[in-house]
């Protein structure tokens, strides 16, 4: 039995590769500084896993910015657009296609980001046209490989999967089908592949997530090609198969069938394979497993005592020889150290593990396995007692929580009337005008208002000060609002920092770490909340700063909430209870601020659920069980209020074509979605589906700096009104503005209002 992982955390423990990245970015610091603060962490990682003893160690899966943008860079797989970087100056190359880039006469854009898979990590994806040319490019690779060997470490490269990497892809022209790119693509592997086993490489390990989908027939043929290829021209080289964050499901015979030497099994997400593994006919007892059975996705403890069953169970067929363990997927997806985390109380500290513990639990689980070794029988113990103390703590339980949950009515999912009949009664209580607008809750997060959170949490800044800038901070925004004439306001969101830890920091039930970052995109990270027990809420959250914003304006404010699908799926979540009581929990705390919103006040109140997409399970039979619950929470949550009162809800990033009616079912009166960037590509779902709601599919892309014109905004309009009913569409721009700076928003919006005016003018022409 060998331990090994899939890949380990990158940004640093202190995040030195963000600040080394944003550094490099702003010209504070040169090319040499930064790639020497890289070598220094791929070291750091190397080491950390070679004296924690595991067997075989990966390279290349440390990345300046994304895993796949580094894919496509070692196929030359680079658009057009970007031919005019000087190809030696690769990190120049390399940055733009990730952020974009404007300067020295040059103005391109960044390639487009989306969500990996079902995490809160994007990638950058790649971009292919039908006569795609493929050579290997970047060697990081090999060069990553050279780097450890040198330290004395003979690593296992990561390479992405031919079939993963074309999946992940987009076709930028018709006329072709991306996986016809393989012929072409598999010879730069074979010439990588060459080079590695040059160097004495033994194990390469190949990527492959898209085992975790339902493929179909000629994708499913595109890997065992693939694989069979690569076996029959490199018959010495170990392929180790990695697939994670779901079942093999109708692939597995396939994938049993494949001359690879390991198959990787996330037994997190699906433990049930394992038996249907051992009882196929399909499987080759040569085939070496690798028993992902450490949670790559959260930050509790291993059970021992249920891993050493299951190891127990397949050393009964299987030769321990043919065996790793493993975590489930790579360790990005986990904050680096707990021993870092000085103030989290020491009881929940002891029920958690981040990336180094995982890779302790790893190698003391396989010295468990090899019955002689009595000197780890005290880990044993302390492990099962941490779990115990976990199972029965005071902290996690709260009666009256689960009595609310087990009382929960379906009468607690509907509004009092439906849409048609809160649609007419909400028009004569809030008399807004045709094509109403309004932006989505926050504002620029200016470096002040950033530098005032941090001074008050330092102690700089009193609560009495601290608030007096917010408050004058609001204000400001409230007036500027009306300034520009928009029809429903918002307080601007100065006083939270990320939406989802504003909200756990006040809910009962949440731990916060201090260092517990986790890469979201490139240099971007999150910190989520560790939700260990029963939720509720102890007092309003928002009230105070809602009501006080009303009190400034007679047009009406919005009051903003973050809904509990995304709140949950933003979170490290228990792992004792079905995630869907968790969310029905967060979900009746939010119902609780949604009602006293509107006791104090608020006539319309919006509940964000931005992550309602990404939650979709990874394979279609499980898309009902997981759509059901969600929407339902999402319903507990809105469901509170009279009719009179107007739920909005906002989405962004959702490819929400096949789930259209899953989100009507939502009924929320109001949704705002992202759809400029696509040119409204997003409304097609709306031609063949009815949406029954109103709707503000946004129409200012604001993750870029650039000032959408008069005329973009009245065309975008226009195509959204070929679509939808006028009656239903209101005017808005993508997302929150808390990225973008004053100035740009200000224009931005002024245009915004201007082209909702000048339609409104168009309408009444027309009549
Ligand atoms: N919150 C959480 N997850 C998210 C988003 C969010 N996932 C999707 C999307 N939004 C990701 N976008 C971002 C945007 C900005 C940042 C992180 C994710 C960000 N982070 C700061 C950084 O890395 O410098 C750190 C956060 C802070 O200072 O509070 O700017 O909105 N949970
Ligand atoms: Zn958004």
């Amino acid at each position: 039995m060998k331990t090994t992982i899939l890949g380990y955390p990158r940004i640093g423990s202190q995040r030195e590769l963000k600040k080394a990245c944003e550094a490099f970015w702003s010209g504070k610091t040169d090319k040499d500084e930064l790639l020497k603060i890289a070598s220094e962490l791929k070291k750091q990682n190397w080491k950390q896993q070679q004296h924690l003893g595991i067997d075989l160690i990966p390279s290349n899966d440390f990345s300046f910015y994304d895993q796949v943008l580094d894919a496509s860079l070692t196929f030359g797989c680079i658009p057009k657009r970007y031919q005019d970087f000087d190809k030696n100056n690769f990190l120049e190359l390399y940055f733009a296609m990730a952020r974009g880039h404007q300067k020295d006469n040059k103005d391109v854009t960044a390639m487009e980001m989306t969500k990996w898979f079902d995490t809160n990590y994007h990638y950058i994806v790649p971009e292919f046209e039908k006569n795609q040319h493929f050579e290997f490019f970047s060697k990081k690779v090999v060069e990553e490989y050279k780097e450890a060997l040198a330290l004395g470490i003979k690593t296992k490269p990561v390479l992405m999967g031919p079939v993963t990497f074309l999946l992940l892809g987009k076709e930028k022209e018709t006329g072709f089908h991306k996986l016809d790119l393989l012929d072409k693509l598999l010879p730069v592997y074979y010439e990588i592949i060459t080079e590695l086993t040059n160097l004495d490489v033994e194990y390469i390990q190949f990527d492959e997530p898209c085992l975790a989908l339902n493929l179909s027939q000629k994708e499913r043929e595109a890997i065992t090609t693939t694989y069979k290829t690569f076996h029959t021209k490199f018959p010495k080289l170990k392929i180790y198969l990695a697939n994670y964050f779901d079942c093999y499901g109708e692939n597995l015979d396939m994938a049993l069938q494949l001359p690879v030497d390991t198959l990787h099994l996330d037994l997190v997400r699906c433990p049930s394979q394992l038996d249907d593994i051992l009882q196929s006919k399909h499987y080759n007892p040569k085939t070496k497993l690798a028993l992902g059975l450490i949670d790559g996705r959260n930050i509790w403890k291993n059970d021992f005592e249920a891993s050493l069953k299951i190891i127990k169970k397949v050393t009964n067929t299987i030769n321990p020889e043919n065996l790793w363990i493993s975590a489930s997927c790579s360790l990005l997806h986990t904050p680096y150290d707990l021993d870092l985390e000085i103030n989290l109380p020491n009881e929940i500290k002891q029920w958690l593990a981040f990336a180094k513990q995982k890779l302790e639990e790893i190698t003391t689980l396989k010295a468990l396995s090899s019955s002689d070794n009595e000197s780890y029988l005290s880990l044993f113990e302390e492990n099962k007692l941490a779990n115990l103390t976990r199972k029965n703590s005071k902290l996690i339980h709260n009666q009256l929580v689960k009595e609310r949950i087990s009382n929960l009515k379906d009468a607690d999912s509907r509004r009092e009337n439906n849409f048609s009949i809160r649609q007419a009664t909400q028009k004569a209580a809030l008399n807004l005008p045709l094509y109403p607008t309004t932006t989505i809750g926050s504002f620029p997060q200016t470096k002040e208002v950033r530098s005032w959170r941090l001074n008050h949490k330092k102690g700089i800044l009193s609560q009495e000060e601290y608030n007096a800038l917010i408050a004058k901070e609001i204000e400001d925004s409230i007036r500027f609002q009306e300034d520009i004439g928009l029809d429903v306001l918002v307080h601007g969101e100065f006083e939270r920092n990320d939406m989802v830890e504003y909200f756990g920091e006040k809910l009962n039930g949440f731990a916060f770490s201090a260092y517990g970052w986790v890469q979201s995109y490139g240099s971007r990270c999150v910190k989520p909340p560790i939700l260990f027990g029963d939720v509720s809420r102890e007092k309003p959250m928002t009230v105070a700063w809602s009501t006080y914003a009303q009190s400034l304006t007679n047009i009406p404010v919005k009051g903003m909430l973050t809904g509990p699908v995304t709140i949950l799926q933003w979170s490290f979540v228990r792992n004792d209870q079905p995630r869907a009581t968790t969310c029905n929990q967060i979900a009746l705390a939010i119902r609780d601020e949604v009602v006293d919103l509107e006791k104090n006040g608020l006539k319309i109140i919006q509940i964000d659920e931005p992550a309602i997409r990404e939650g979709l399970p990874l394979r279609k039979e499980d898309w009902n069980h997981y759509l059901n619950w969600a929407v339902k929470a999402f319903r507990i949550s809105a469901s509170g209020v009279k009719d009179e009162t107007q739920i909005h809800t906002h989405m962004c990033y959702s490819e929400f074509n096949d789930i259209i009616s899953n989100i009507a079912d939502m009924d929320a009166d109001v949704i705002t979605i992202e759809t400029s960037r696509s040119e409204m590509e997003l409304l097609d779902a709306f031609v063949n589906f009815q949406y029954p709601n109103e709707i503000g599919p946004g129409v200012y892309d604001i993750h870029s700096p650039r000032i959408p014109t008069l005329e973009e905004i009245e065309a975008l309009l226009m195509k959204a009104s070929n679509v939808l009913p006028n009656q239903h569409i209101w005017v808005n721009p993508d997302c929150g503005l808390k990225t973008r700076d004053w100035p740009e928003t200000k224009e931005a919006l002024k245009n915004l209002v201007k082209a909702a005016s000048n339609l409104r003018k168009k309408e009444l022409n027309l009549a």
